[in-house]
Protein backbone atom coordinates (compact mmCIF):
# COMPACT_ATOMS: atom_id res chain seq x y z
CA UNK A 1 0.00 0.00 0.00
CA UNK A 2 1.39 3.38 -0.80
CA UNK A 3 3.09 5.47 2.15
CA UNK A 4 5.12 7.91 2.89
CA UNK A 5 4.54 10.87 4.25
CA UNK A 6 4.17 13.40 1.68
CA UNK A 7 1.05 10.89 1.15
CA UNK A 8 -0.60 11.45 4.36
CA UNK A 9 -0.10 15.30 4.39
CA UNK A 10 -1.11 15.38 0.99
CA UNK A 11 1.40 16.64 0.03
CA UNK A 12 2.82 16.26 -3.73
CA UNK A 13 5.57 14.51 -4.21
CA UNK A 14 8.56 16.44 -7.06
CA UNK A 15 11.54 14.17 -7.76
CA UNK A 16 14.41 15.58 -9.70
CA UNK A 17 17.17 13.63 -11.01
CA UNK A 18 19.42 14.06 -13.78
CA UNK A 19 17.62 11.51 -15.75
CA UNK A 20 14.46 9.86 -15.75
CA UNK A 21 13.83 6.65 -15.84
CA UNK A 22 12.13 5.24 -19.17
CA UNK A 23 9.32 3.11 -17.59
CA UNK A 24 8.54 1.22 -20.30
CA UNK A 25 11.91 0.29 -20.49
CA UNK A 26 12.94 -3.67 -19.58
CA UNK A 27 16.45 -3.25 -19.16
CA UNK A 28 17.35 -0.82 -16.51
CA UNK A 29 21.10 -0.12 -16.48
CA UNK A 30 21.24 2.27 -13.22
CA UNK A 31 20.65 1.69 -9.27
CA UNK A 32 19.08 5.64 -9.77
CA UNK A 33 16.44 4.20 -12.26
CA UNK A 34 15.66 1.48 -10.59
CA UNK A 35 14.85 2.40 -7.13
CA UNK A 36 13.50 4.98 -8.06
CA UNK A 37 10.82 3.82 -10.17
CA UNK A 38 9.88 2.07 -7.71
CA UNK A 39 9.65 4.99 -5.20
CA UNK A 40 7.30 6.56 -7.59
CA UNK A 41 4.93 4.56 -8.81
CA UNK A 42 2.63 4.50 -5.66
CA UNK A 43 3.00 8.28 -5.51
CA UNK A 44 0.83 11.30 -8.06
CA UNK A 45 4.09 13.02 -8.06
CA UNK A 46 5.95 14.44 -10.80
CA UNK A 47 9.65 13.36 -11.86
CA UNK A 48 11.63 16.19 -13.63
CA UNK A 49 14.75 15.58 -15.24
CA UNK A 50 16.94 15.60 -18.49
CA UNK A 51 15.80 13.85 -21.58
CA UNK A 52 19.16 12.29 -22.59
CA UNK A 53 18.71 14.04 -25.69
CA UNK A 54 20.60 17.15 -27.11
CA UNK A 55 19.45 19.47 -29.10
CA UNK A 56 21.13 22.96 -31.00
CA UNK A 57 17.51 24.95 -29.66
CA UNK A 58 17.17 23.55 -26.21
CA UNK A 59 17.21 26.75 -24.44
CA UNK A 60 14.75 27.73 -26.24
CA UNK A 61 12.23 24.85 -26.19
CA UNK A 62 9.38 24.45 -23.42
CA UNK A 63 9.55 21.07 -21.31
CA UNK A 64 8.37 17.72 -22.61
CA UNK A 65 5.55 16.38 -20.83
CA UNK A 66 4.42 12.96 -20.38
CA UNK A 67 1.70 11.48 -18.11
CA UNK A 68 2.45 8.09 -16.99
CA UNK A 69 -0.69 6.22 -15.24
CA UNK A 70 -0.47 8.66 -11.27
CA UNK A 71 2.75 10.28 -12.52
CA UNK A 72 3.86 12.97 -14.33
CA UNK A 73 7.02 13.42 -16.16
CA UNK A 74 8.99 16.12 -17.55
CA UNK A 75 12.14 16.51 -19.55
CA UNK A 76 14.05 19.02 -20.73
CA UNK A 77 16.78 18.73 -23.87
CA UNK A 78 20.33 19.99 -23.07
CA UNK A 79 22.63 21.63 -25.82
CA UNK A 80 25.50 19.69 -26.96
CA UNK A 81 27.74 22.15 -24.97
CA UNK A 82 25.91 21.63 -22.12
CA UNK A 83 25.96 17.61 -21.99
CA UNK A 84 29.21 18.40 -22.47
CA UNK A 85 30.04 20.40 -20.02
CA UNK A 86 27.59 19.64 -17.70
CA UNK A 87 27.11 16.09 -17.74
CA UNK A 88 30.56 14.69 -19.33
CA UNK A 89 32.31 17.54 -18.10
CA UNK A 90 32.41 18.68 -14.56
CA UNK A 91 29.46 15.79 -13.05
CA UNK A 92 31.34 12.57 -14.96
CA UNK A 93 34.91 13.96 -14.80
CA UNK A 94 35.67 15.88 -11.49
CA UNK A 95 32.69 14.76 -8.99
CA UNK A 96 31.93 11.10 -10.05
CA UNK A 97 35.88 10.65 -9.37
CA UNK A 98 36.38 12.52 -6.93
CA UNK A 99 33.24 11.61 -4.63
CA UNK A 100 35.19 8.07 -5.27
CA UNK A 101 37.96 9.14 -3.80
CA UNK A 102 39.91 9.37 -7.32
CA UNK A 103 41.63 12.79 -7.05
CA UNK A 104 43.96 11.40 -9.68
CA UNK A 105 41.16 10.69 -12.07
CA UNK A 106 39.40 14.33 -11.51
CA UNK A 107 39.67 16.75 -14.72
CA UNK A 108 38.51 19.52 -14.20
CA UNK A 109 38.33 22.32 -16.72
CA UNK A 110 36.55 26.19 -15.87
CA UNK A 111 34.12 26.14 -18.83
CA UNK A 112 33.00 22.51 -17.49
CA UNK A 113 32.23 24.02 -14.23
CA UNK A 114 30.91 27.32 -15.53
CA UNK A 115 28.39 25.10 -17.63
CA UNK A 116 27.16 22.36 -15.09
CA UNK A 117 26.22 25.66 -12.77
CA UNK A 118 24.22 26.74 -15.50
CA UNK A 119 22.54 23.94 -16.40
CA UNK A 120 21.03 23.41 -12.57
CA UNK A 121 19.91 27.31 -12.54
CA UNK A 122 18.29 25.95 -16.36
CA UNK A 123 16.48 22.99 -14.08
CA UNK A 124 15.37 25.47 -11.56
CA UNK A 125 14.29 27.59 -14.46
CA UNK A 126 12.05 25.02 -15.91
CA UNK A 127 10.78 23.71 -13.08
CA UNK A 128 9.59 26.70 -11.33
CA UNK A 129 6.61 27.15 -12.99
CA UNK A 130 5.28 23.12 -12.64
CA UNK A 131 5.95 23.50 -9.17
CA UNK A 132 2.46 24.20 -6.50
CA UNK A 133 2.35 25.04 -3.15
CA UNK A 134 3.51 22.42 -0.38
CA UNK A 135 5.28 20.56 -3.22
CA UNK A 136 8.41 18.46 -1.47
CA UNK A 137 10.97 18.63 -4.00
CA UNK A 138 13.31 15.65 -3.78
CA UNK A 139 16.61 16.28 -5.50
CA UNK A 140 18.78 13.18 -6.41
CA UNK A 141 22.74 12.88 -6.66
CA UNK A 142 25.80 14.73 -7.39
CA UNK A 143 24.72 16.61 -11.01
CA UNK A 144 22.60 18.26 -9.08
CA UNK A 145 23.80 19.82 -5.97
CA UNK A 146 23.29 23.32 -6.89
CA UNK A 147 19.84 22.99 -7.47
CA UNK A 148 18.05 24.00 -3.93
CA UNK A 149 20.12 27.66 -4.21
CA UNK A 150 18.90 28.03 -7.46
CA UNK A 151 15.13 27.20 -6.71
CA UNK A 152 15.23 29.62 -3.70
CA UNK A 153 16.70 32.61 -5.58
CA UNK A 154 13.94 32.20 -7.73
CA UNK A 155 11.37 31.95 -4.95
CA UNK A 156 10.67 28.71 -4.29
CA UNK A 157 9.13 28.16 -0.90
CA UNK A 158 8.45 24.33 -1.23
CA UNK A 159 11.24 22.55 0.86
CA UNK A 160 13.87 20.58 -0.94
CA UNK A 161 15.57 17.11 -0.11
CA UNK A 162 18.92 15.77 -1.10
CA UNK A 163 19.81 12.39 -1.58
CA UNK A 164 23.54 11.65 -2.49
CA UNK A 165 23.49 8.21 -4.09
CA UNK A 166 27.57 8.35 -4.13
CA UNK A 167 29.92 8.33 -1.04
CA UNK A 168 30.67 11.37 0.17
CA UNK A 169 34.55 10.80 0.93
CA UNK A 170 36.53 12.27 3.81
CA UNK A 171 36.70 15.91 4.00
CA UNK A 172 40.13 16.18 2.91
CA UNK A 173 39.81 14.41 -0.60
CA UNK A 174 36.54 16.95 -0.70
CA UNK A 175 38.35 20.34 0.12
CA UNK A 176 40.16 18.95 -3.07
CA UNK A 177 37.75 19.60 -5.53
CA UNK A 178 37.75 22.30 -7.34
CA UNK A 179 35.00 24.72 -6.76
CA UNK A 180 33.99 22.84 -3.42
CA UNK A 181 33.46 25.67 -1.41
CA UNK A 182 30.59 26.46 -3.58
CA UNK A 183 28.93 22.80 -3.74
CA UNK A 184 29.57 22.77 0.20
CA UNK A 185 27.07 26.18 0.61
CA UNK A 186 24.91 24.62 -1.66
CA UNK A 187 24.37 21.79 0.08
CA UNK A 188 23.21 23.66 2.97
CA UNK A 189 20.63 24.72 1.49
CA UNK A 190 18.43 22.02 1.58
CA UNK A 191 16.69 21.06 3.84
CA UNK A 192 17.75 17.74 4.47
CA UNK A 193 20.54 16.29 3.34
CA UNK A 194 20.27 12.21 3.43
CA UNK A 195 23.72 9.75 2.55
CA UNK A 196 23.93 6.20 2.04
CA UNK A 197 26.18 5.17 5.38
CA UNK A 198 27.00 6.83 8.64
CA UNK A 199 30.42 7.12 7.52
CA UNK A 200 29.25 9.27 4.34
CA UNK A 201 26.89 11.50 6.91
CA UNK A 202 29.96 11.65 9.31
CA UNK A 203 32.80 13.08 6.74
CA UNK A 204 29.84 15.46 5.47
CA UNK A 205 29.70 16.40 9.03
CA UNK A 206 33.55 16.76 9.46
CA UNK A 207 33.57 18.74 6.49
CA UNK A 208 30.93 21.41 7.53
CA UNK A 209 32.55 21.60 11.24
CA UNK A 210 36.33 21.99 9.81
CA UNK A 211 36.06 23.33 6.75
CA UNK A 212 32.81 25.85 6.63
CA UNK A 213 33.45 26.95 10.22
CA UNK A 214 29.73 24.96 10.77
CA UNK A 215 28.52 23.29 14.10
CA UNK A 216 26.85 19.88 14.68
CA UNK A 217 23.02 20.86 16.81
CA UNK A 218 20.84 18.41 18.78
CA UNK A 219 19.47 15.57 16.54
CA UNK A 220 20.72 15.24 12.86
CA UNK A 221 21.02 19.15 12.45
CA UNK A 222 24.16 20.51 10.87
CA UNK A 223 24.58 24.56 10.94
CA UNK A 224 27.34 26.87 8.96
CA UNK A 225 26.91 30.73 7.88
CA UNK A 226 23.29 31.06 8.64
CA UNK A 227 22.06 28.07 7.24
CA UNK A 228 20.72 24.90 8.75
CA UNK A 229 20.23 21.82 7.40
CA UNK A 230 19.34 18.05 8.66
CA UNK A 231 22.02 15.47 7.61
CA UNK A 232 20.85 12.05 8.06
CA UNK A 233 21.30 8.40 6.75
CA UNK A 234 18.89 6.51 4.01
CA UNK A 235 20.38 3.57 3.49
CA UNK A 236 19.13 2.41 -0.34
CA UNK A 237 17.60 -0.66 -0.69
CA UNK A 238 15.29 -3.18 -3.16
CA UNK A 239 12.18 -4.52 -3.74
CA UNK A 240 13.26 -7.70 -2.59
CA UNK A 241 10.24 -10.02 -2.91
CA UNK A 242 10.18 -8.76 -6.40
CA UNK A 243 13.63 -9.66 -7.60
CA UNK A 244 12.97 -12.56 -5.44
CA UNK A 245 10.50 -13.73 -7.99
CA UNK A 246 12.29 -12.77 -11.03
CA UNK A 247 15.22 -15.22 -9.50
CA UNK A 248 12.36 -18.01 -9.09
CA UNK A 249 11.10 -18.43 -12.39
CA UNK A 250 14.09 -20.04 -13.49
CA UNK A 251 13.42 -22.98 -11.17
CA UNK A 252 12.70 -26.07 -12.56
CA UNK A 253 14.22 -24.65 -16.28
CA UNK A 254 17.57 -25.89 -17.62
CA UNK A 255 20.61 -23.86 -16.66
CA UNK A 256 21.43 -20.29 -18.17
CA UNK A 257 24.84 -21.69 -18.55
CA UNK A 258 26.38 -24.57 -20.01
CA UNK A 259 26.49 -27.45 -17.77
CA UNK A 260 29.29 -29.23 -16.64
CA UNK A 261 30.11 -33.04 -18.10
CA UNK A 262 30.40 -33.93 -14.71
CA UNK A 263 27.79 -31.47 -13.08
CA UNK A 264 30.60 -30.59 -10.28
CA UNK A 265 30.77 -26.50 -11.89
CA UNK A 266 30.11 -23.51 -9.92
CA UNK A 267 29.69 -20.13 -10.93
CA UNK A 268 31.25 -16.83 -9.47
CA UNK A 269 28.33 -13.78 -10.65
CA UNK A 270 29.76 -10.30 -10.76
CA UNK A 271 27.33 -7.35 -12.44
CA UNK A 272 28.69 -3.93 -12.42
CA UNK A 273 28.51 -0.71 -15.21
CA UNK A 274 32.05 -1.00 -16.89
CA UNK A 275 32.79 1.45 -14.41
CA UNK A 276 36.45 1.98 -12.50
CA UNK A 277 34.73 2.64 -8.93
CA UNK A 278 33.92 -1.06 -9.48
CA UNK A 279 37.16 -3.06 -9.40
CA UNK A 280 36.53 -5.44 -12.14
CA UNK A 281 40.61 -5.46 -12.95
CA UNK A 282 41.10 -6.39 -9.27
CA UNK A 283 38.66 -8.98 -9.16
CA UNK A 284 39.54 -10.37 -12.47
CA UNK A 285 43.03 -10.49 -10.89
CA UNK A 286 41.68 -12.38 -7.83
CA UNK A 287 40.09 -15.11 -10.06
CA UNK A 288 43.54 -15.46 -12.10
CA UNK A 289 45.50 -15.67 -8.41
CA UNK A 290 42.24 -18.55 -7.08
CA UNK A 291 43.39 -20.45 -10.40
CA UNK A 292 46.87 -20.21 -10.09
CA UNK A 293 47.07 -20.65 -6.34
CA UNK A 294 44.20 -23.38 -5.58
CA UNK A 295 44.47 -25.79 -9.03
CA UNK A 296 41.88 -27.82 -6.99
CA UNK A 297 38.94 -25.06 -8.46
CA UNK A 298 40.36 -25.52 -12.03
CA UNK A 299 37.53 -26.94 -14.24
CA UNK A 300 35.22 -26.79 -11.64
CA UNK A 301 34.38 -22.88 -11.44
CA UNK A 302 33.53 -20.22 -13.88
CA UNK A 303 33.34 -16.27 -13.22
CA UNK A 304 30.67 -14.58 -15.11
CA UNK A 305 31.00 -10.91 -15.33
CA UNK A 306 27.74 -9.32 -16.89
CA UNK A 307 29.59 -5.55 -17.78
CA UNK A 308 27.17 -3.29 -19.42
CA UNK A 309 29.14 0.18 -21.33
CA UNK A 310 29.05 3.06 -19.68
CA UNK A 311 30.28 6.72 -20.26
CA UNK A 312 31.85 5.24 -23.34
CA UNK A 313 32.80 8.42 -25.10
CA UNK A 314 34.79 9.23 -21.66
CA UNK A 315 38.78 8.32 -21.87
CA UNK A 316 39.15 6.84 -18.58
CA UNK A 317 36.46 4.70 -19.28
CA UNK A 318 37.84 3.09 -22.59
CA UNK A 319 40.95 2.56 -20.81
CA UNK A 320 39.24 0.32 -18.63
CA UNK A 321 37.65 -1.39 -21.05
CA UNK A 322 40.83 -2.16 -22.61
CA UNK A 323 42.20 -3.53 -19.42
CA UNK A 324 39.13 -5.54 -18.57
CA UNK A 325 39.53 -7.28 -22.14
CA UNK A 326 42.88 -7.78 -21.88
CA UNK A 327 42.52 -9.65 -18.51
CA UNK A 328 39.81 -11.63 -19.73
CA UNK A 329 41.87 -12.68 -22.58
CA UNK A 330 44.90 -13.64 -20.51
CA UNK A 331 42.78 -15.79 -17.93
CA UNK A 332 41.20 -17.85 -20.79
CA UNK A 333 43.92 -18.34 -23.05
CA UNK A 334 46.40 -19.32 -19.48
CA UNK A 335 43.55 -21.35 -17.85
CA UNK A 336 40.80 -22.46 -20.30
CA UNK A 337 40.66 -25.64 -22.40
CA UNK A 338 39.07 -26.90 -25.00
CA UNK A 339 36.00 -27.55 -22.94
CA UNK A 340 36.56 -25.17 -20.17
CA UNK A 341 36.53 -21.27 -20.26
CA UNK A 342 37.17 -19.97 -16.94
CA UNK A 343 35.61 -16.22 -17.58
CA UNK A 344 32.49 -15.68 -19.18
CA UNK A 345 32.38 -11.82 -20.19
CA UNK A 346 29.53 -9.89 -21.78
CA UNK A 347 29.91 -6.18 -22.45
CA UNK A 348 26.39 -5.67 -22.98
CA UNK A 349 23.34 -5.09 -20.88
CA UNK A 350 20.80 -8.20 -20.08
CA UNK A 351 17.35 -8.19 -18.83
CA UNK A 352 16.64 -8.51 -15.21
CA UNK A 353 14.92 -11.49 -14.97
CA UNK A 354 18.09 -13.13 -16.61
CA UNK A 355 20.16 -11.60 -14.15
CA UNK A 356 18.05 -12.91 -11.07
CA UNK A 357 18.15 -16.40 -12.08
CA UNK A 358 21.90 -16.27 -13.04
CA UNK A 359 22.20 -14.91 -8.95
CA UNK A 360 20.36 -17.62 -7.76
CA UNK A 361 22.26 -20.21 -10.12
CA UNK A 362 25.75 -18.94 -8.49
CA UNK A 363 27.60 -19.97 -6.10
CA UNK A 364 28.97 -16.93 -5.25
CA UNK A 365 28.41 -12.93 -5.27
CA UNK A 366 31.44 -11.11 -6.41
CA UNK A 367 31.09 -7.99 -5.64
CA UNK A 368 34.17 -5.56 -5.00
CA UNK A 369 33.76 -1.82 -5.93
CA UNK A 370 36.69 0.02 -5.12
CA UNK A 371 34.13 2.61 -3.48
CA UNK A 372 30.62 2.45 -3.83
CA UNK A 373 27.66 4.49 -2.35
CA UNK A 374 25.99 1.45 -1.33
CA UNK A 375 25.80 -1.27 -4.20
CA UNK A 376 22.56 -2.62 -4.93
CA UNK A 377 23.81 -5.91 -7.07
CA UNK A 378 24.80 -6.96 -3.09
CA UNK A 379 21.34 -6.50 -2.39
CA UNK A 380 20.03 -8.39 -5.28
CA UNK A 381 22.45 -11.19 -5.17
CA UNK A 382 20.94 -12.19 -1.30
CA UNK A 383 17.75 -11.70 -2.66
CA UNK A 384 17.51 -13.82 -5.73
CA UNK A 385 19.12 -17.07 -3.73
CA UNK A 386 17.35 -20.22 -2.46
CA UNK A 387 17.24 -20.40 0.63
CA UNK A 388 17.75 -23.54 1.52
CA UNK A 389 20.85 -23.87 -0.11
CA UNK A 390 22.40 -20.29 -0.69
CA UNK A 391 25.32 -19.03 -2.38
CA UNK A 392 28.08 -16.95 -0.47
CA UNK A 393 28.26 -13.22 -0.67
CA UNK A 394 31.93 -11.48 -1.18
CA UNK A 395 31.33 -8.47 -0.37
CA UNK A 396 34.06 -5.14 -0.58
CA UNK A 397 34.87 -3.50 2.70
CA UNK A 398 33.97 0.11 0.86
CA UNK A 399 30.94 -0.33 -0.43
CA UNK A 400 28.15 1.68 1.86
CA UNK A 401 26.19 -1.94 1.70
CA UNK A 402 29.01 -3.37 4.00
CA UNK A 403 27.46 -1.30 6.84
CA UNK A 404 25.00 -3.65 6.90
CA UNK A 405 25.86 -6.56 4.86
CA UNK A 406 28.18 -7.56 7.87
CA UNK A 407 27.92 -11.04 7.48
CA UNK A 408 28.94 -11.38 4.46
CA UNK A 409 32.30 -12.39 3.75
CA UNK A 410 33.68 -8.74 3.69
CA UNK A 411 37.11 -7.86 1.44
CA UNK A 412 39.98 -5.26 0.38
CA UNK A 413 39.41 -5.21 -3.04
CA UNK A 414 42.78 -3.58 -3.57
CA UNK A 415 44.11 -7.38 -1.73
CA UNK A 416 44.32 -9.60 -4.74
CA UNK A 417 45.41 -12.71 -2.64
CA UNK A 418 43.32 -12.17 0.18
CA UNK A 419 40.10 -12.24 -2.51
CA UNK A 420 41.95 -15.18 -4.04
CA UNK A 421 41.94 -17.39 -0.38
CA UNK A 422 38.57 -15.44 0.44
CA UNK A 423 36.81 -16.93 -3.22
CA UNK A 424 38.43 -20.40 -1.85
CA UNK A 425 36.63 -20.21 1.62
CA UNK A 426 33.22 -19.04 0.02
CA UNK A 427 33.31 -21.89 -2.70
CA UNK A 428 33.98 -24.25 0.15
CA UNK A 429 31.94 -23.56 2.94
CA UNK A 430 29.89 -25.65 3.99
CA UNK A 431 25.99 -25.43 3.99
CA UNK A 432 25.32 -24.87 7.81
CA UNK A 433 27.69 -21.84 7.44
CA UNK A 434 26.14 -20.26 4.19
CA UNK A 435 22.58 -20.88 5.61
CA UNK A 436 23.25 -18.89 8.81
CA UNK A 437 25.15 -16.64 7.02
CA UNK A 438 22.36 -15.96 4.33
CA UNK A 439 19.76 -15.54 6.90
CA UNK A 440 21.28 -12.51 8.71
CA UNK A 441 21.85 -10.89 5.36
CA UNK A 442 18.45 -11.87 4.17
CA UNK A 443 16.53 -10.22 6.90
CA UNK A 444 19.06 -6.90 6.58
CA UNK A 445 17.84 -6.46 2.94
CA UNK A 446 14.39 -7.28 3.83
CA UNK A 447 14.39 -4.70 6.72
CA UNK A 448 16.20 -1.71 4.27
CA UNK A 449 14.50 -2.60 1.21
CA UNK A 450 13.45 0.69 -1.21
CA UNK A 451 10.25 1.39 0.60
CA UNK A 452 11.94 1.42 3.74
CA UNK A 453 14.31 3.91 1.89
CA UNK A 454 11.62 5.98 0.40
CA UNK A 455 9.68 6.19 3.70
CA UNK A 456 12.40 6.76 5.84
CA UNK A 457 13.50 9.69 4.07
CA UNK A 458 9.87 11.42 3.57
CA UNK A 459 9.46 11.29 7.26
CA UNK A 460 12.49 13.06 7.95
CA UNK A 461 11.77 15.32 5.21
CA UNK A 462 8.02 15.75 6.47
CA UNK A 463 9.73 16.34 10.36
CA UNK A 464 11.70 19.25 9.15
CA UNK A 465 8.51 21.44 8.46
CA UNK A 466 8.43 24.31 10.55
CA UNK A 467 11.48 23.03 12.38
CA UNK A 468 12.01 25.71 15.70
CA UNK A 469 15.45 25.84 14.35
CA UNK A 470 15.27 27.02 11.84
CA UNK A 471 13.76 30.05 13.19
CA UNK A 472 16.79 30.51 14.95
CA UNK A 473 18.96 29.73 11.81
CA UNK A 474 17.40 32.98 10.17
C1 LIG B 1 24.57 4.24 -8.06
C2 LIG B 1 25.67 4.16 -7.00
C3 LIG B 1 24.10 3.00 -5.47
C4 LIG B 1 23.35 -3.61 -13.88
N1 LIG B 1 23.58 -4.17 -15.06
C5 LIG B 1 22.37 -4.47 -15.58
C6 LIG B 1 21.39 -4.06 -14.68
N2 LIG B 1 22.01 -3.53 -13.64
C7 LIG B 1 21.33 -3.01 -12.44
C8 LIG B 1 21.73 -3.77 -11.22
C9 LIG B 1 21.41 -2.77 -10.13
C10 LIG B 1 21.74 -1.45 -10.82
O1 LIG B 1 21.69 -1.68 -12.21
C11 LIG B 1 23.14 -0.97 -10.47
O2 LIG B 1 23.11 -0.40 -9.19
P1 LIG B 1 24.41 -0.32 -8.28
O3 LIG B 1 23.97 0.09 -6.94
O4 LIG B 1 25.09 -1.65 -8.31
O5 LIG B 1 25.41 0.70 -8.97
P2 LIG B 1 25.36 2.14 -9.76
O6 LIG B 1 24.78 2.00 -11.10
O7 LIG B 1 26.76 2.64 -9.73
O8 LIG B 1 24.40 3.07 -8.86
C12 LIG B 1 25.48 2.93 -6.13
C13 LIG B 1 23.03 3.24 -6.52
O9 LIG B 1 23.33 4.38 -7.33
C14 LIG B 1 21.68 3.48 -5.85
O10 LIG B 1 21.75 4.52 -4.93
O11 LIG B 1 23.84 1.77 -4.83
O12 LIG B 1 26.47 2.89 -5.11
O13 LIG B 1 26.97 4.13 -7.63
O14 LIG B 1 20.07 -2.78 -9.81
O15 LIG B 1 21.01 -4.98 -11.15
N3 LIG B 1 20.06 -4.21 -14.89
C15 LIG B 1 19.71 -4.82 -16.06
N4 LIG B 1 20.61 -5.23 -16.99
C16 LIG B 1 21.94 -5.10 -16.79
O16 LIG B 1 22.75 -5.51 -17.63
N5 LIG B 1 18.40 -5.02 -16.31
Amino acid sequence: EPVGAAEKDNKRLVVVSNRVANLNAKAQTGGLAVALGDALSASQGLWFGWSGETSVDAKATMPKIETKGDLTVATIDLTPEEMEGYYLGYANRCLWPSLHYRLDLALCNEEHANIYFEVNARFAENLMPMLEPGDMIWVHDYHLIPLAEELKRRGCTSRIGFFLHTPFPSPEIFAAVPHQKRLGDALMRFDVVGFQTQSDRENFARYVCGFMNGEELAGDLLTAQGQTTNAAVFPIGIDVGGFANLAKQGDGLPSLLPEAPDGDMKTIIGVDRLDYTKGLPERLRAFEALLEQYPQHRRHVRFVQIAPPTRETLPVYQDIRREVERLVGQINGRFGDLNWQPVIYLHRPFPQDVLARLCRESAVGMITPLRDGMNLVAKEYIAAQRPEDPGVLVLSRFAGAAEQLREALLINPHDVNEMASTLDRALTMPRQERWARYNRLRQRVETYDVTNWRDSFMQTFASSDDDPVNVFAK
